[in-house]
């Protein structure tokens, strides 16, 4: 990756400033992003690795005329390259996307967690005070936050009850987010966003480890899957849509905070059964607790209970009300999760198909 020297006219003359632009979210947003006209800077971190993947296909040689998607290097836990990248590209929209993302993670790096998730923000608004810059602020908030939910379905008067380091880290941040809002003046937001997934979602999130454990079962790649708590109930939408909602809120008249959901609850257990059922092994039940075994048609135990994927705190049910943002935002969800389990198993079954090729050649 090539660091970007210069700003470029865009477009519709707007930039936009995205950290995470590497994660699941960050390359949706991209997309849409550039497709309206922006230019679009993404803040990548360093890794020994590639980790562009997943905006790989929108890369653009810096070198050429009207590039409008720059990326550069900095770290939500070094503020000095937070401070020189949006001196650098003073922005019209800052998404914060980036963070230690993974729940269960977070009780293994708490501290790690609350460093770059919560302490994150903080730097990023105060580089933006301190530059007096007039960007509006996207702060990527979590249905995590209600944990153990007062209510059901959640709204954004719902009491926070976080459940984990993360969902902690993620409280500080969304009331620090207000808070910037309320002292200062700033348009800044909080999108409460319930679980969202696609294709390209990561591997270690439960979703995606199962439709792509179904596939390459499937393919004989790969013997089983071990999961945890399969009555965990999620309220899944499509990362597609959920960007969608993230720009509208940055076009809104006032800043404010919006659940973004489906409103509709489904069990890992009925995500598990639809991915197997999609790519052609339709999965029976036996047996209870850690015992319980998830049976193909042939008889063999394609799904076992692994505990290690237990959480110390579990967060058992979320099921969100998007009226919020269905009236002022005149936003919905377009795709079911029924659609979504066949979407991520299909596109897994592809990418488990050329890997079984390419060990045949
Ligand atoms: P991902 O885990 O896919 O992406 C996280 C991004 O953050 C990656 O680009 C990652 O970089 C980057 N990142 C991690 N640590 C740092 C750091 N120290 N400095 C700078 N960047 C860092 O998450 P999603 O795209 O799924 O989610 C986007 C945001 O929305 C996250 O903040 C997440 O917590 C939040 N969220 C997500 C929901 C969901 O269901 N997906 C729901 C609600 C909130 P790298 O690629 O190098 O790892
Ligand atoms: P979550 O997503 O914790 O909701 O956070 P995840 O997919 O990790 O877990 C969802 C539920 O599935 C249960 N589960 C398992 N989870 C994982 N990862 N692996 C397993 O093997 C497994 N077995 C059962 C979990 O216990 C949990 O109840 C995601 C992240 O994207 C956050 O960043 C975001 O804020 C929230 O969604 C909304």
């Amino acid at each position: 990756m090539k660091l970007p020297e210069t700003k470029q006219p865009a477009a519709n003359g707007k930039r936009a400033l995205i950290t995470g632009i590497t994660g699941q979210d960050g390359s949706y947003l991209s997309e849409l992003l550039l497709a309206k006209g922006y230019e679009v800077w993404g803040i990548v971190r360093r890794s020994s690795s590639f980790n562009t993947a997943r905006i790989d296909h929108l890369y653009q040689d810096p070198h050429e005329q009207g590039v409008r998607l720059r990326l550069t290097y900095g770290d939500l836990s070094d503020a000095s390259s937070l401070h020189k990248t949006l001196r650098l590209v003073e922005p019209h929209e800052v998404y914060n996307l980036g963070a230690q993302s993974h729940v269960k993670v977070s009780f293994d790096v708490p501290e790690y967690t609350g460093d770059v998730t919560a302490l994150g923000v903080v730097r990023l608004l105060e580089a933006i005070r301190d530059l007096g810059l007039e960007t509006k602020f996207y702060q990527a908030s979590s249905s995590e936050l209600y944990g153990k939910a007062v209510e059901t379905p959640q709204t954004e008067n719902t009491p926070f009850h976080p459940r984990s380091p993360y969902a902690a880290a993620k409280a500080y941040a969304y009331h620090i987010t207000r808070n910037y809002r309320e002292s200062y003046g700033l348009y800044a937001v909080n999108g409460i966003l319930f679980n969202h997934e696609s294709p390209r979602r990561g591997p270690t999130f439960v979703t995606r480890k199962i439709s792509r454990a179904a596939a390459r079962i499937r393919l004989g790649l790969q013997d089983r899957l071990y999961l945890g708590n399969l009555e965990a109930a999620r309220d899944w939408g499509f990362a597609g849509d959920y960007v969608e909602a993230m720009w509208r809120m940055l076009q809104a008249d006032q800043p404010d905070d919006f659940v973004i959901a489906t409103g509709v609850p489904t069990t890992v257990r009925q995500f598990c059964e639809w991915c197997f059922a999609e790519v052609g092994l339709p999965i029976e039940w036996r047996g209870s607790g850690v015992e319980e075994r998830g049976v193909g048609p042939d008889g063999r135990e394609l799904v076992q209970i692994d505990p290690r994927y237990h959480r110390p705190a579990e967060v058992d049910h979320l099921q969100g009300d998007f009226s919020k943002a269905r009236r002022v935002l005149g936003w919905e969800p377009t795709v079911t999760v029924a659609e979504l389990s066949k979407m991520m198993a299909q596109s897994d079954l592809a990418l488990a198909e050329s890997e079984s090729a390419a060990a045949e050649r």
